[in-house]
């Protein structure tokens, strides 16, 4: 067969808390392999408990960097063994837990670059790294985001700045926190990584840069000007901050051409591209292929909702992204608490666990509800902060006790999918005719809860059921999209042909927009999250 008649493959990875899982997808963006490395199983020696240490501080959660070298030696072994040929990949670019810092040493570069086909990674890297990386878990830089926050003007200011106030996990304060604790190491490291930079520079064979999208997860980048922020900086380090970090770039790079080393070991071809990696949540609004407009619903044990905008915001909750695809300038990131379990709770309550006999309820009920309208935290929720409780209301406004069950049922999903669009407007979104919902994760295939969705935004509500882990494949499509998009090419993949199953009814307007603004008003009302 010649080099042209041969199939143009692409490759994405996922660099997640507990596991790193690899995905090869073909020209029309279907897969074709997969592998997958546990770190707490296939890794004992590193000794992790859900891919994590816990400190001796409270709150401190870290990983060491070698278990994910060492974990991308046995994935590529497993690809192997699943018979990719990896001399037909074009591209491969990845995606990883957001916020985790990775130290390098003063000659990690040097080993980067000159790093022996003979050998695992994992053995000539084992110096590289002069810490170990905190991760997107901890939660012990409380003091960190209070003093950066005041350097920069207050919580609104570094919002406005940086697209979200100060959150423990969030880099910068974690890098103030290194600066301050453990200066040795901070000293020590020539650069520093996010946890995908990273995992793209083990590709790139030098340190490869922070893209912005990721770069966005620092508290430390001006989102408009798409560059450090000056104050930020120094409030979490000394002027050799910038030089550690590097310029980031624009999300959709191609980077360059593959280490020799993947050339020398696997039988990669010396021109297959590395594109830049992101963050998970920002490769999964490549996964779901998002546009501005668009809303990416992940319905998980929480849900979250990924948005496309064309232009920030600065929220007060939830983050603003620089977008990782052309087709999304901006992205907004919100996490509810009270997602699937909540749901899942409530129909064991009041359905006998089972989702028919709970959509047998709803279907007893009109939308709108007669005015009934319910919150229900079965947890402490984050948007908007608010302690657990339930909350029953009539049509005038007037608090109930109880509610027969088919109107409970109905309050609690109207209940979410108004909470859903009230704080997505908040975050700027805003909706227009090519809107679209896309939803995905565990109870996406639950159709009355998707036409409430529809009817709620006003939008046809869409399923992307290709794979279940949109940021793994999205890691894999943004490889494809960026490399065809460099070349100047279209693959058979790039358009996703879907059809909507639910679309909004004529009457969602009256029914809804009161609702929206009756939710505002309820929320005002509930016990603040101290
Ligand atoms: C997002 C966040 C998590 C990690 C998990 O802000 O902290 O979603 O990215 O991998």
């Amino acid at each position: 067969m010649t080099e042209e008649e041969k199939k143009k493959t692409f490759l994405g990875f996922d660099f997640s808390t507990q596991r790193l899982k690899a995905l090869v997808i073909g020209e029309d963006y279907g897969v074709l392999h997969e592998a997958d490395v546990e770190f707490d199983v296939d890794l004992p020696e590193f000794r992790t408990s859900g891919g994590v240490q816990r400190g001796q501080q409270r709150g401190e959660v870290t990983a060491p960097p070698l278990l994910w070298v060492k974990a991308l030696d046995m994935v590529m072994d497993r690809l192997v063994v699943a018979g990719v040929d990896f001399s037909t990949i074009e591209a491969l670019s990845g995606a990883a837990q957001q916020h985790g810092s990775v130290w390098w040493s003063k000659d990690a570069e040097a080993k980067l670059g000159s790093l022996s086909p003979e050998d695992f990674l994992h053995t000539q890297l084992a110096t590289a790294f002069v810490t170990e990386s905190p991760v997107w878990m901890d939660s012990s830089t409380s003091a960190d985001c209070r003093a950066l926050e005041e350097a920069v003007g207050g919580p609104e200011e570094l919002a406005k700045i940086t697209g979200s106030t100060a959150y423990e996990r969030f880099t910068g304060p974690q890098i103030r926190k290194m600066f301050r604790s453990k200066p040795r190491a901070y000293h020590a490291a020539a650069r520093i990584s996010l946890v995908s930079s990273f995992a793209c520079s083990l590709f790139l064979g030098k340190i490869a840069p922070i893209d912005l999208s990721d770069g966005s997860g620092m508290n430390l980048l001006d989102i408009r000007e798409m560059k450090w922020h000056e104050k930020a900086m120094r409030a979490c380090g000394d002027e050799t901050l910038e030089d550690k970090l590097g310029a980031p770039v624009p999300t959709a790079t191609v980077l360059g051409d593959v280490s020799p080393y993947y050339v020398g070991r696997y039988g990669f071809k010396p021109d297959c591209k590395v594109i830049a990696f992101t963050g998970d949540n920002c490769s999964a609004l490549a996964g779901l292929r998002l546009r501005s407009g668009w809303v990416g619903l992940s319905l998980g044990t929480s849900d979250t909702l990924l948005l496309g905008l064309s232009a920030p915001a600065a929220p007060l909750a939830g983050h603003v992204l620089v977008g990782p695809t052309p087709a999304a300038k901006y992205m907004a990131l919100l996490c509810f608490s009270n997602g699937s379990l909540t749901r899942q709770n409530h129909r064991d309550r009041l359905a006998e666990k089972s989702w028919d006999a709970f959509n047998d309820l709803l279907r007893a009920t009109v939308r709108g509800n007669m005015g009934y309208m319910g919150i229900y935290y079965d947890t402490d929720e984050i948007v908007p902060r608010a302690a657990a409780g339930r909350w029953l209301r009539d049509g005038g406004g007037r608090a109930l006790r109880s509610l027969g069950a088919p109107f409970e049922a109905r309050a609690l999903l109207e209940g979410q999918a108004l909470a859903r669009r009230v704080h997505a407007e908040e975050m700027g979104f805003r909706l227009d005719s090519s809107s679209r919902v896309i939803a995905t994760g565990g109870a996406s295939v639950n159709k009355e809860l998707l036409q409430i969705f529809a009817d709620v935004f006003n939008t046809p509500v869409f399923v992307q059921n290709e794979h279940g882990n949109a940021a793994l494949l999205g890691a894999a499509i943004r490889a494809a999209d960026v490399w065809s998009a460099y070349l100047g090419i279209t693959l058979p993949g790039a358009e996703p042909t879907v059809s909507p199953v639910a679309t909004p009814y004529p009457d969602h307007d009256t029914i809804y927009t009161p609702m929206m603004a009756r939710y505002r008003e309820i929320i005002q009302t509930l016990p603040k999250l101290v």
